[in-house]
């Protein structure tokens, strides 16, 4: 422990951390704007510089160590006048739009503004204009907005290993973009959205369907169907102002009934259903010497990355569609056919975590005899938008249950929104699958937690079978080094492109409850909720799902049929 003063005051801290580690900790919130915890120091910004004793300039906080005796200021008339300086500067190059911008009220440069008084403007000049690009139907690019932090650039290559992003050009020039400037949806951009996760203003932003949504929701001659992903119900509340963990599924439920949907689904019955599939699937490559490791294909950014980066690895992927996409396809068959309504009559929409389900929604690959099945997707904060648009109190409304035949899930569904669910939910039927016993010790404790690559084996009817798990593009790669280089050394993977899982997704809201997007606690309590809603379902295991035995009676017949292949898988090519 060292001896440090902070504006007067003696404190004992540990060394090795930077003067706003340890300022946080002691509880001086020092500005700041190009700093993210999950990313290197950019120092780019100098909004959080503090003076230190015997230093000629004021030093940046993020960047500079502690040290024994160090007499830090972090408040004084000079340091608030240039960080106000600093701010100004950014915002006379900045839209004056803040009242029609989609991140009013959420924005992190205008709290900056607002906290440090800045009231009126001092310089007028020239502003950069680069045209906003839409090409994408996930990711918007707005570089009117950019404030040149780099936070995108860094999380797109530190820890998601894209590295599309880059800043082009210099000085007042200076924008980030996808190499040659080519557009969103013909770059190696993997939609994930991470970059609107770190983004503090709206310089990078989902592709917004809702007024689209509201107008359809007004149309009498459509079925509205919906269904909403397990994440969803832990994240949305943030967005009400809420702690981040909990549970809001009936809420939600409620909400989407008064917003105008028909029905409502639970893709937590389709990621069973998903179970089902691929556990069989799994089955059959393990007993007919079949491509392995088969890796899991329900995280469509990672399937873009896969086949963009990885098309040697495309035969080990698995042939099931996402939950998302079996939940949209059986809606546009099966209960079209049970309603007697003509599916180009139904409007399928998905709520997500996760802004790479617009991408995947728009793929050909996923139609069903060249019908779309999921025709809108909108994300968990684009939902949350609507709630308040359209004055529903969300936090109090009385919780409702989803509709049959598809609203009914085992608490294995709820985990797939969190990494290592899939897997953890795949062995829980995998298992009796293989041996027709049942597994009784059901909670996988070496398949959670937010470590980046996580490995585990377990012993089924005698043959050792060794799995793992990776989070966040960046660690799907190196996960796949390893593959690489020993193809035997797994049998089954589980990858799901997003920190933490779909809990983690880039289109679930800003987290402020911990000040950072993505911070390790936000990210801990979202996925406390969903082992919670595990824990508290009588049915655990994905084959017990009632409602998904049903469907396989009246319907599909078995797992991996003519007709689940028909409407539940496909295959992606490079
Ligand atoms: Fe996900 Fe999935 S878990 S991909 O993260 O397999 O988006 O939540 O809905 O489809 O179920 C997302 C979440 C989601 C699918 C499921």
């Amino acid at each position: 422990m060292i001896k440090i003063y902070i504006n007067g005051r003696e404190y004992e801290v540990a060394a090795g951390q930077t003067i706003m580690e340890a300022a946080d900790k002691l509880g001086y919130h020092i500005p700041r704007l190009c700093y993210h915890p999950k990313l290197s120091i950019e120092g780019a910004c100098r909004v959080c510089i503090v003076e230190v004793e015997g230093m000629r300039n004021f030093v940046a906080s993020c960047a500079y160590p502690v040290t024994e005796g160090m007499k830090i200021r972090t408040n004084t008339k000079e340091i608030r006048r240039t960080r106000r300086d600093i701010v100004e500067l950014i915002l006379d190059n900045h839209p004056q739009d803040c009242h029609t911008c989609e991140r009013n009220s959420n924005c992190e440069l205008q709290r900056l503004s607002e906290s440090m008084g800045i009231q009126r403007r001092h310089f007028e000049g020239e502003k950069k204009h680069y045209d906003k690009d839409l090409s994408s139907p996930a990711v918007v690019r707005d570089p009117d907005k950019c404030i040149l932090c780099g936070r995108c650039v860094r999380m797109c290559s530190e820890v998601q290993n894209i590295h599309n992003l880059t800043q082009a050009h210099r000085g007042f020039k200076t924008v980030v973009m996808p190499a040659y400037n080519m557009p969103m949806d013909e770059s190696v951009c993997s939609t994930c959205g991470q970059c609107i996760n770190v983004c503090p203003t709206a310089a990078f932003m989902e592709y917004n369907y809702t007024q689209d949504l509201f107008e359809k929701l007004n149309d009498d001659s459509l079925t509205k169907v919906v269904q909403f992903a397990p994440a969803v119900r832990a994240a949305i509340g943030e967005a009400f102002g809420m702690a981040p963990g909990n549970n809001m599924e009936g809420q939600l439920v409620a909400a989407l009934r008064k917003l105008g949907f028909d029905y409502v689904f639970d893709t937590q019955f389709s990621a069973d259903l998903t179970i089902m599939e691929e556990g069989s699937e799994f089955l059959e490559r393990l007993q007919n010497k079949g491509k392995l490791p088969l890796i899991t294909s329900c995280s469509p950014g990672w399937m873009k990355c896969v086949e963009q980066f990885y098309p040697d690895m495309l035969d080990n992927i698995s042939t099931c569609k996402s939950p998302m996409s079996m939940a949209g396809a059986l809606i546009k068959t099966y209960f079209a056919e049970k309603i007697e309504t003509d599916p180009k009559k139904i409007l399928s929409v998905a709520v997500m975590p996760c802004t790479a389900k617009k991408y995947e929604a728009d793929r050909p690959e996923l139609e069903v005899d060249g019908m779309k099945t999921t025709d809108i997707v909108i994300t968990t904060r684009e939902l949350a938008w609507m709630i308040k648009s359209a004055g529903l109190d969300f936090i109090n409304m009385p919780g409702e249950k989803p509709d049959a035949p598809m609203g009914v899930s085992s608490g294995a569904g709820a985990i797939f929104g969190v990494t290592g669910g899939v897997m953890e939910a795949a062995i829980r039927t995998a298992y009796e699958l293989f041996t027709g016993e049942t597994l009784v010790d059901i909670e996988m404790d070496n398949l959670r937690g937010l470590s980046g690559v996580k490995e585990g084996k377990l012993e089924i009817d005698g043959e050792e079978i060794r799995i793992a798990v990776a989070h966040g593009l960046g660690n799907a790669s190196k996960l796949f080094d390893i593959v690489r280089k020993e193809p035997d050394r797994f049998h089954f993977i589980e990858i799901m492109g997003c920190p933490g899982g779909c809990i983690g997704g880039g289109g679930q809201p800003y987290c402020h409850a911990f000040s950072e997007s993505l911070g390790e606690e936000c990210l801990a309590a979202r996925a406390k909720a969903l082992y919670d809603i595990d824990r508290g379902k009588t049915i655990r295991r994905s084959l017990d799902n009632p409602d998904v035995q049903k469907l396989y009676k009246e319907y599909l017949q078995r797992p991996m049929s003519e007709m689940s292949h028909k409407l539940l898988h496909t295959h992606y090519k490079a």
